[in-house]
C-alpha cells in the first residue's frame, strides 16, 4: 500500500515538470526554484532510504546559499553531519531526471543494489530551510517524500545550513556532540566562547565590537539568539535583516558579494578602520574586511581566515606540549600569497585539493588537527576523535606544567567553539574573534601578516562546459587538447602569474581565477586566459 502512495503521490502531486536533466553537484541540486517541486519530493524519498542504508538520521537542507533570492536547492547530510557520501550522489541524479512511470524502477534498483532489507523502518529524517520564499512549499514537498517512502520527517524550520549539519550529528552520536536543538547549539558555542574570553572582553588593540553584515537571510535571523548568549562578551552590530521576500537577499550584500565583488556591502556604516564581516544566504561562509580612512576597502578573505586559524593552533599546541600533527587543506582558488606564508613562514603543511568542500573536508580528517578553508569563507577546523581524547587525558593528569594545563584547557573550550560538522559562518566568527582577542589584534594588524597577490576570477559562458576537464587539484586542463599548452604560454609573461580554469560544479559557467603582482596584470592575465576558453 505504502508503495502505491508513493507513486500515486508522486504522479498526482509533484509531477515532474521539467524535461532536462539536473545533477547533484558540488553543492546538492540548486536552480530556479519553479523547477524543484518534484525533485524535492523525490529527494525526501532518497532521504529515507539513505537513512534506512545507513540505519542512522539523516538531513535534508532546503537552499540556494548565496545564490539570488528566485532560486532554491537541496542538499543532503549524512550521518555525522557530513556532505552525502559521493556514490549516493548518482542515485540523487538518477532519481530527481528520471520519468514518473520510471521512478518505481529507480527506488527499486536503490533497495536491491543496496540490499536495504529493512523497509518497515521508521527513520527520523531531519529537515531544515533557508529563509527564501519558496522554502516553506518546498519543504513540504520534502516532507511528503519522506512520509510516503515511511520516514519520520522532524522539521527544524528556518535554521542555517550548518544548524542542520550540527542537528544530524548530534542525533547520530547520541547527543555526544551536543543537544540537537537550537538552544543547545547557541549554548554549547556561546557557552565555550565565554569561558575562553574570560573577564578582560577587550585585550591590546583588539576591541570588541562588529558590525555583521546578515546578508538578509537567515544569518541575519539567528545571530539574535548569539547576542543574547554572549551577553555582551562580544558586541555584534547587525545590519542587513530585512524582511522575508522582500528580495534582498544577497543583494548587494552578503558573503559573495563582497568577496567576488571586491567592494563593501550596502547596508553598513563605512566607519574607518573598522571590522567588519558578512555571512551567505545561509550562513555557512564568512568574509571579513574594513574601509581604512581613504575609503579603499580591505578584503579579508577565507585564505587569511584559514591562516590565522592555523597559526595560531600551532601557537596553542606548542605550549600544550602535546604533540599531534597540524595542516592546512586549501583549493587552487586560495591566494598564492596566504600559501606562501603558511608554508615558508608558519611552517605548516599545505595540501590542495579540488573545489568542494567534502574534498576539504575529507582531507583534513588526515590530519590529528585539520583546518580548512576556501577562499570564499566556507570551512572549519576538525580533529581526529584520537587527538581529542589525548587532549582531554592530558588535562586530567598531573604532568603539566601550569602553561601547558592552561593552555590544554583552552584548546579544549576552543573545540566546543568550532561546528566540525561543516563550515560555518557564525562558528567561525566567534573562533576569530577568540583569535584576535588572544593576540591583541586589531583587523590591520591581522592584515599585516601578509599581503595577497591581486586576484581575479571571471567566468564564461560556453556551449559544453564538460569539455574542460582538469587535473592536479584541478590546476591543469587535460582537455581539450591543447589548452593547458596556451594557458602555460600566457602566464609565463608574468612575473609570478598563476592562472587556471575549470568548469563550475553549480552554474552553467567555465571559471577563470587569474594572480599576478600587479592588478592590471591580473586583470590582463585573466581577460587573455578567458580568451583561449571560447
Ligand atoms: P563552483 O561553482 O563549482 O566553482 C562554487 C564555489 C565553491 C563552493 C561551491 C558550493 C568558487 C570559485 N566556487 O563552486 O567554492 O563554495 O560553489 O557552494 O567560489
Ligand atoms: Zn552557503
Amino acid at each position: 500500500l505504502r508503495c502505491r502512495t508513493v507513486y500515486a503521490f508522486a504522479r498526482e502531486m509533484y509531477p515532474k515538470t521539467v524535461k532536462c536533466d539536473i545533477s547533484y553537484g558540488t553543492a546538492g541540486f540548486r536552480t530556479r526554484a519553479t523547477d524543484l517541486e518534484y525533485v524535492m519530493y523525490r529527494m525526501g524519498l532518497l532521504a529515507v532510504l539513505r537513512a534506512r542504508f545507513k540505519k542512522a538520521v539523516i538531513g535534508v537542507m532546503i537552499t540556494a546559499s548565496h545564490n539570488p533570492e528566485p532560486d532554491n536547492g537541496v542538499k543532503l547530510v549524512d550521518p555525522m553531519g557530513e556532505m552525502l557520501e559521493q556514490s549516493w550522489e548518482k542515485w540523487a541524479t538518477k532519481l530527481a531526471n528520471v520519468t514518473d512511470d520510471k521512478l518505481e524502477n529507480v527506488i527499486n534498483d536503490i533497495i536491491k543494489l543496496h540490499d536495504i532489507q529493512n523497509m518497515n523502518d521508521r527513520p527520523e529524517i531531519v529537515v531544515g530551510k533557508d529563509t527564501r520564499p519558496s522554502s516553506p512549499s518546498l519543504s513540504k514537498a520534502v516532507i511528503d517524500g519522506i512520509l510516503a517512502m515511511g520516514g519520520k520527517p522532524i522539521d527544524y524550520g528556518i535554521v542555517t545550513t550548518p544548524q542542520l549539519h550540527y542537528f544530524v550529528a548530534c542525533k547520530n552520536t547520541h547527543r555526544a556532540y551536543g543537544e540537537p536543538t537550537e538552544e543547545g547549539y547557541y549554548r554549547k558555542l556561546t557557552d565555550a566562547f565565554k569561558k575562553v574570553r574570560g573577564d578582560n572582553f577587550n585585550n591590546g588593540n583588539y576591541t570588541n565590537r562588529i558590525l555583521y553584515d546578515g546578508a538578509n537571510g537567515v544569518g541575519a535571523k539567528k545571530i539574535k539568539f548569539f547576542k543574547e548568549g554572549l551577553a555582551g562578551s562580544l558586541i555584534i552590530d547587525m545590519y542587513n535583516d530585512e524582511i522575508i521576500g522582500s528580495g534582498k537577499l544577497n543583494y548587494l550584500c552578503g558573503a559573495d558579494f563582497v568577496k567576488s565583488q571586491q567592494k563593501f556591502p550596502t547596508g553598513l556604516p563605512q566607519i574607518p578602520n573598522t571590522r567588519c564581516c558578512s555571512v551567505d544566504g545561509d550562513a555557512d561562509r564568512l568574509i571579513y574586511y574594513y574601509l581604512d580612512e581613504n575609503q579603499k576597502f580591505h578584503l579579508l578573505d577565507g585564505d587569511r581566515i584559514a591562516t590565522l586559524i592555523a597559526g595560531f593552533f600551532k601557537e596553542v599546541l606548542e605550549k600544550t606540549g602535546i604533540r599531534l600533527n597540524l595542516g592546512l587543506v586549501q583549493t587552487a582558488y586560495a591566494n598564492g600569497a596566504s600559501t606562501t606564508y603558511i608554508t615558508k613562514e608558519l611552517k605548516i603543511p599545505v595540501a590542495c585539493v579540488p573545489t568542494g568542500v567534502k574534498w576539504l573536508h575529507h582531507k583534513a580528517l588526515e590530519y590529528d588537527v585539520g583546518v580548512y578553508f576556501e577562499a570564499n569563507g566556507h570551512g572549519t577546523v576538525v580533529f581526529k576523535n584520537e587527538a581529542k581524547e589525548k587532549l582531554r587525558n592530558a588535562f586530567q593528569t598531573n604532568n603539566l606544567t601550569r602553561e601547558q594545563k592552561d593552555a590544554t584547557s583552552r584548546l579544549i573550550h576552543i573545540i566546543d567553539i568550532i561546528n566540525e560538522t561543516v563550515g560555518d559562518a557564525i562558528a567561525d566568527l566567534l573562533l576569530v574573534e577568540t583569535i584576535l582577542h588572544a593576540k591583541g589584534w586589531d583587523v590591520r594588524q591581522w592584515e599585516e601578516t601578509y599581503t595577497d597577490l591581486p586576484n581575479r576570477l571571471l567566468k564564461v559562458s560556453v556551449q559544453d562546459r564538460t569539455v574542460i576537464t582538469t587535473t592536479d587539484a584541478e590546476r591543469k586542463c587535460v582537455t581539450p587538447k591543447g589548452l593547458q599548452e596556451e594557458i602555460d604560454n600566457i602566464v609565463a609573461k608574468y612575473p609570478k602569474g598563476r592562472s587556471f580554469v575549470r568548469p563550475s560544479g553549480t552554474e552553467d559557467v567555465i571559471r577563470i581565477y587569474a594572480e599576478a603582482v600587479t592588478r592590471r596584470e591580473c586583470d590582463k592575465l585573466a581577460a587573455e586566459v578567458a580568451g583561449k576558453v571560447h
